[in-house]
This record gives structure tokens, C-alpha cells and sequence, in this order.
């Protein structure tokens, strides 16, 4: 992907362990690597369709001076994700932050943190079979959507499907979406299990009844085999209630093990019954 580069912006600001620091402040120098795509700017000479570096280093320069961290970790920590909330087109970030004159009683040149953080487009799968189904499923989308750093793009049709799996209960209402988030695969879980919490979401059978059910299908393209977490989901390919949602978001979608679409699997499925 395209770039747009700042190198060693300078800036004086006040984070340190040291409360010495906090008072004093001292000299930081900023590089960030922008990936964005500069293709319609550069086609068109227009600013409007690029990332104005002018207002990048301005916002740079303010956050720094604004804030004050202990660990520069801690302030590249929130300078990335702040700056990829705040310039559109902006789909990933390298930021170092540099310390030159570190008060260790050691002559150094320089210590820096340096961090690569960027936005990640996950599909979730929601399910409900108990009380007001579809007011269940609304307000946790509702919820993510309000959640910091996650980002709803598109949601599927509700579709009613017969329970799957063995257990006999009431129907379900099901659907998919399709989410942007700064969140790490475990920390989307806990935020999907929080939102379950909220929807009076009790766990007592596996597979039985609930209130909001809140599956990741994809994250990215990543594979992940933790004992606590599975992506893609494991039994997604057997879902057509997961399947046909999906296909609505994305059907070209390719599975990162199977290597298959979604609308490949949705049609291999249908094709067995
Ligand atoms: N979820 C399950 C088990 N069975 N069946 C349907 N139709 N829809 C679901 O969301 C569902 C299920 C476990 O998560
Ligand atoms: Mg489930
Ligand atoms: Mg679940």
C-alpha cells in the first residue's frame, strides 16, 4: 500500500516515569508511516482525497503536548489509535517515538518505542431464541456500535432458522455483520461477551437458549487456534444460518484454511441436505 512518511517531528512534551519530567518536560521526535492510498489524490492533484500531513503533524504536535504518559509505549499507544480515528483513508499506522535526551545518567544517542497498529475488519455472527429476539440483537448492535474503536460497516437481514445442533428449542432470529475495529481478536471477544452480559445472557446449556449470541466468523485473514478462541469459527462452514447472512455481506469472501467463498460453502452446504 501507499505511504506518506513524517520523519523525526519535533516536539516538547512532558511524559516520563520521573515526576521531574512531568514538570520540566523534555524533547520527543515523532516518525510515522502513513499507509493510505494516495491513488485518486495523486491522479487528481486534489489534497481533498489524501491525508493533509500539515494537519497530521498540527494533531501530532497538540496530542503530545496535551497528554502526559509515563511510558512513551503508553503515548504511541494512544497517539496511533487517535490519529486512525481521526484522518479518514488512514488503514494503518508505524509510529515511533523517539527519546533523545532520556534522563538515565547514561550517555545514549536515543531510545524509541515503535508500534504498527492499524484498523481490522471483522464479520460477527448474532443469534437470539429467547424473549424480544430482534430487540435483543438491535440493541447489541447498538451497543458495538457505541463501543470505542469498533465501527459497524454494514449489517445483514434477520432471518428466522431452526435451532442447529441437537438441542430442542424455539426458533432463532440470525444474522451477520460486518465491523471495522482496533481491537485485537481477544479483546473483540470480551467486548462481544460484555455486550452478551448486558442481554442478560446466561450460559447453562452449550448450545441452548439464549438472549444475544455474539460469534466472530472472520478477522481478517487471520487463523487462530486458542483454546479460548477459534477464527475463523469452527463450525461456520455447516451454518447456513450463518452462511446466508454472510453471503449478503460479503459473498466473495474467501476462507483463509478452505480457501473457498462463502457463497462456495453456502452452495456445498445446500447441496448435502
Ligand atoms: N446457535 C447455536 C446452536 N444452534 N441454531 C440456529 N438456528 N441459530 C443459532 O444461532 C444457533 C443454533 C450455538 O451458538
Ligand atoms: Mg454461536
Ligand atoms: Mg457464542
Amino acid at each position: 500500500m501507499d505511504r506518506i512518511n513524517i520523519k523525526k517531528l519535533e516536539v516538547f512534551g512532558k511524559h516520563g516515569v520521573l515526576p521531574e519530567e512531568n514538570v520540566l518536560g523534555q524533547k520527543f521526535l515523532i516518525s510515522a508511516v502513513l499507509y493510505t492510498d494516495t491513488r485518486q489524490a495523486g491522479m487528481a492533484d486534489d489534497l481533498e482525497k489524501s491525508i493533509n500531513y500539515a494537519l497530521v503533524c498540527q494533531f501530532i504536535t497538540k496530542f503530545m503536548q496535551e497528554n502526559t504518559f509515563k511510558l512513551i509505549e503508553a503515548a504511541a499507544e494512544k497517539l496511533a489509535e487517535a490519529m486512525l480515528y481521526e484522518f479518514n483513508g488512514l488503514e494503518k499506522i508505524q509510529l515511533e517515538i523517539e527519546k533523545p535526551w532520556a534522563p538515565i545518567g547514561l550517555p545514549l544517542q536515543s531510545v524509541s518505542v515503535q508500534i504498527e497498529r492499524s484498523w481490522h475488519r471483522a464479520y460477527i455472527a448474532f443469534g437470539s431464541n429467547m424473549g424480544n429476539k430482534e430487540k435483543y440483537i438491535k440493541q447489541g448492535i447498538e451497543e458495538l456500535e457505541n463501543t470505542f474503536g469498533c465501527h459497524i460497516i454494514k449489517v445483514s437481514e434477520f432471518i428466522q432458522t431452526e435451532p442447529y445442533g441437537g438441542v430442542e428449542q424455539d426458533n432463532f432470529l440470525n444474522g451477520c455483520l460486518e465491523m471495522k475495529t482496533l481491537y485485537r481478536p481477544k479483546e473483540l471477544l470480551h467486548i462481544l461477551n460484555g455486550i452478551e452480559k448486558n442481554a442478560n445472557r446466561e450460559r447453562i446449556v452449550r448450545w441452548g437458549p439464549r438472549t444475544l449470541d455474539l460469534d466472530i466468523i472472520f478477522y481478517d485473514n487471520l487463523v487462530l487456534s486458542d483454546p479460548e478462541l477459534v477464527i475463523p469459527h469452527m463450525d461456520m462452514q455447516n451454518r447456513e444460518f450463518v452462511l446466508e447472512p454472510l453471503k449478503q455481506l460479503n459473498p466473495y469472501f474467501k476462507h483463509p484454511v478452505y480457501n473457498v467463498t462463502v457463497e462456495e460453502m453456502l452452495n456445498k452446504l445446500k447441496q448435502k441436505e
